[in-house]
């Protein structure tokens, strides 16, 4: 998306009629509608950030904070953060931005397209820079693919555009809307062996559902699985699906962790949880040169 069109513009090259629509959050801070029949989703074009995703009628499946910042250089405290080249804090240098550099920078708007005339799908590009070397020597391009059906498919393409395999971490960092962390349990991780980020020590094993009463941050390594919310007073099950991705990361930051984070209402805890689709800790992944490495997250909602 030239930065040279006005909104007009890109709403004539990049609208779709009740389907696609740019609006500007600030000046100069895209923010694309999606609408499909049954739900609605935005993206904006900082971070190639999914903001939103509703089925009609329903509550809002990802969670958005109320202090989040709308501004370059800052990621977006909710929806779906790309988080790429590294996930979590630089593994030598503390000075580099905790999850890498790909939420923090405007990507391009390349395409938009309506599939069976009736569901819009958009496409945002991101590329190595001067700046981005300067953070992370090798040469890539991403590709987030946001599709939108009955469900929200949201894809994630690395590809290796540098002459040397690279090593990476990354992960679609998804924020889920629960109607109490306290109601909820997360289904599919049973017997799945994790990391405890709190406590690190040697990995441990997923007994059972995943339940809160205090602050968790847990990479659950070489799993696959799908995984469920299961949330009674929404009275909805959320599924999160997922390729590509052989880590899975649980978060809520609980109370004194969430009185730390300007961006994050102090008890905004209560109705958050975070199920990441990564490629964390020993699953980092290594693509050769011209490769790509493709990593999904599908989310829908249904009634229980
Ligand atoms: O995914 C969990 C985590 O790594 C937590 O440790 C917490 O830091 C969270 O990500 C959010 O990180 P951020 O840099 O967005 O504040």
């Amino acid at each position: 998306m030239e930065t040279t069109l006005t909104l007009d513009e890109i709403n004539i090259r990049y609208g779709l009629q009740n389907h696609i629509v740019i609006e500007e959050k600030t000046p100069g801070f895209p923010i694309l509608t999606l609408q499909s029949p049954s739900a609605t989703a935005t993206v904006a074009a900082h971070g190639g950030h999914v903001l939103s995703y509703t089925p009609n009628g329903e509550e809002p499946v990802l969670w958005l904070s109320s202090l989040s910042h709308y501004r370059e250089g800052k990621a977006i405290r909710g929806g779906i953060p790309v988080i790429f080249p590294w996930f979590g804090p630089h593994a030598s240098d503390s000075g580099k931005p905790s999850h890498g550099f790909a939420r923090t920078r405007f990507w391009t708007l390349h395409s938009t397209r309506l599939i069976n005339g009736e569901f819009p799908q958009a496409r945002f590009q991101l590329t190595d820079s001067e700046l981005t070397r300067t953070l992370w020597p090798s040469r890539f391009s991403l590709e987030l693919v946001v599709t939108l059906k009955e469900s929200l498919k949201v894809e994630l393409i690395i590809k290796n555009e540098d002459t040397e395999p690279f090593t990476c971490t990354c992960a679609l960092h998804s924020y889920f809307t629960v109607s109490h962390i306290s109601n909820i349990e997360i289904q599919g991780l049973e017997k799945a062996s994790y990391i405890d980020q709190l406590t690190g020590g040697p990995h441990k094993v997923q007994e059972g559902p995943i339940t809160f009463d205090a602050e968790k941050d847990t990479i659950y390594v070489d799993t696959a699985a799908t995984c469920k919310i299961i949330d009674p007073g929404f009275k909805r099950t959320v599924f999160v699906e997922k390729s590509g991705s052989l880590s899975t990361v649980i978060w809520n930051p609980w109370i004194d962790k969430s009185a730390r984070m300007s961006d994050f209402g102090d008890d905004e805890y209560t109705g958050m949880v975070c199920i990441e689709a990564a490629n964390a800790s020993h699953n980092a992944i290594t693509i050769s040169p011209s490769q790509t490495h493709i990593l999904s997250t599908s989310i829908r909602a249904e009634a229980i």
